[in-house]
């Protein structure tokens, strides 16, 4: 699956709201109740990930959650980063 251009990158952030480029990956920061909550959202996108064998960067501080999206294999960002981000937003609930 080869790297997307950037004008496709760019077309596909206009359909994921609150991710956007950063260093080479699509990015996104959360922010839920408490530690816990924050937690158990880590926790589905880490099944989820398994699950499309496609794995984000994922940084956590308190009830903060950061992913980072990109295709090292590809050494871009591919529509499977794309794929992941969207299904990683519906997984948000309520996430700011
Ligand atoms: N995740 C991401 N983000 N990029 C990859 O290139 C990648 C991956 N490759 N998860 C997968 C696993 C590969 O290492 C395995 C062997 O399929």
């Amino acid at each position: 699956m080869p790297a997307l251009s950037d004008a496709k990158v760019a077309q596909a952030l206009e359909t994921l709201p609150g991710w956007e480029l950063e260093d080479g990956e699509i990015t996104r920061q959360f922010r839920f109740k408490d530690f816990v909550e924050a937690f158990g959202f880590i926790s589905q996108v880490a099944t989820l990930q398994e699950q499309l064998n496609h794995h984000s960067t994922i940084t956590n501080t308190w009830a903060f959650v950061t992913i980072q999206c990109s295709t090292h294999d590809e050494d871009g960002i591919t529509a499977k980063d794309v794929e992941l981000a969207r299904r990683i937003s519906e997984r948000c609930g309520n996430a700011s």
